[in-house]
């Protein structure tokens, strides 16, 4: 129940927010979609290795935040199916961010390495050099 609890005050921002969120979400799915075209052609076997590595990948976002959209804009492009969570409405993934990245800050990517460190990646700009360096190193 995001929003019922605490002050009345902190109630009204939270709905007021919801009802914005609400407006513009199609707005910005169409948006999202209609500007942004997959450039990048694989290999099959490339593109499995990296829909693999994809696996050890999250991204923390709000779904009308401009960096969050960037970001998200980027990933389609390079084509990386990278889960995207919701820290904005999903109470969990607030958490999750919170405790594991020290704020609640989007975007934000969760890498877990091979060795099983986790990593939690801010700033839309880092996380969009990352994913060209690690996915994109011919295009450089
Ligand atoms: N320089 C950051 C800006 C990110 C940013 O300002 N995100 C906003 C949402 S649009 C946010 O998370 N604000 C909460 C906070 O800064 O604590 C980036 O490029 O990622």
């Amino acid at each position: 129940m995001h929003g019922l609890i605490g002050t009345s005050e902190t109630y009204m921002s939270s709905h007021a927010e919801n009802v914005i969120y609400k407006l513009l979400s199609p707005v910005i799915w169409v948006a999202e979609r209609l500007g942004t075209s997959r450039q990048v052609q694989r290999e099959p076997e490339v593109q499995a290795d990296i829909e693999r590595a994809c696996c050890q990948l999250a991204l923390y976002q709000f779904r009308s935040c401009p960096f969050c959209i960037k970001v998200r804009r980027e990933m389609t492009r390079l084509d990386l199916p990278i889960e995207v969570r919701d820290a904005q409405l999903d109470p969990e993934h607030r958490e999750a961010l919170k405790m594991g990245g020290g704020r609640v800050k989007v975007p934000c990517l969760r890498i877990i390495h091979e060795d099983g460190q986790v990593e939690w990646l801010y700033e839309s700009d880092d996380i969009i050099v990352y994913l060209r360096r690690r996915f994109a190193e011919s295009e450089q």
